[in-house]
């Protein structure tokens, strides 16, 4: 995959709440069905053409419910055009069977990590087994895989899961570098280009996110080498220093600008959906 700046438009991926953030901590954090559908709302017209979703419980509590994952994904669908993905990483407490439930959901798209990798002071399972019966069944249920690559050795991993069990539903393979979870592959330029070029030929597009702190140098380095955004509080909490993020609307919408000052404008649901070649789940 080059490292070339790309003209062309900006994929702006949503993730706004995650796993590992506490509701009482955060208040701001969407976490109830209505909380997740006005967030995707807001952040579709502030530039996002997806959302990753990972779903709480009645007490705000990461589940992987089936019902609740379904009332996510049919309330986004009904509110928005973005493509639904959801996450099978869940928390790092979720066990491996009960993550590979979560396409009975029938989301567009899940993301599928390349590998386990420590995560702060615990460790994000994700071994070989595990992500070949994953991807198999995202083919056989036509969902598009995002490939979530921590490591190095991910980039690396990808390459052996796209020999072994070939191109995803679609035929785009699309990655999401993830830098700076503590732990894991540090969130600076140089990591970031390394990655980058370490990506298969396969690879049709690519985003990179920054946890904390290197939100912002990720997303500008990512623009500048031709990639594309994932922004959300299930990586950063923080706008800026010493003001909280109060909506994920917040960062959707600097994600936008930065974008649009490179000359690269945020794609529309559309574009995004025909850059990852998503089936079309919509009701008509
Ligand atoms: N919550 C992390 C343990 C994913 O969504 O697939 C895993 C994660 C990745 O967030
Ligand atoms: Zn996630």
């Amino acid at each position: 995959m080059s490292t070339a700046p790309a003209a062309g438009s900006t994929l702006i991926t949503v993730a706004p709440t995650g796993a590992e953030s506490a509701k009482a901590d955060v208040p701001a954090l969407p976490t109830t069905p209505e909380e997740l559908v006005e967030t995707a709302v807001a952040c579709e017209r502030a530039g996002a053409a997806m959302i990753h979703l990972h779903v709480r419980d009645e007490r705000h509590e990461p589940t992987l419910d089936p019902g609740l994952l379904r009332e996510a994904v049919v309330g986004v669908r009904e509110a928005t055009d973005l493509i639904v993905q959801l996450s099978t990483g869940g928390s790092v407490t979720d066990p491996l069977e009960q993550r590979l439930t979560v396409l009975d959901a029938d989301p567009d798209s899940c993301s599928l990590t390349c590998g386990t990798t420590n995560f702060g002071d615990a460790v994000f399972l994700n071994p070989w087994g595990f992500m070949v019966q994953l991807y198999r069944q995202a083919q056989e249920r036509q969902v598009v895989p995002e490939f979530e690559l921590f490591e190095l050795g991910h980039v690396h991993a990808l390459r052996r899961l796209l020999d072994e069990c070939g191109l995803p539903y679609g035929g785009k393979v699309h990655a999401d570098l993830v830098l700076g979870v503590p732990g894991s592959m540090p969130g600076t330029p140089q990591t970031l280009l390394a990655a980058v070029a370490m990506l298969p030929p396969e690879v049709t597009s690519w985003s990179a996110t920054g946890i904390g702190r290197t939100h912002l140098p990720i997303a500008a380095t990512a623009l500048a080498a031709g990639g594309h955004l994932r922004v959300g509080m299930e990586d950063n909490l923080v706008y800026a220093k010493g003001q909280p993020v109060t909506h994920n609307r917040e960062l959707v919408a600097r994600a936008a600008q930065l974008a649009t000052l490179l000359q690269r404008p945020p794609l529309s649901c559309a574009g995004a959906r025909e850059l990852l070649a998503v089936k079309d789940r919509r009701a008509r």
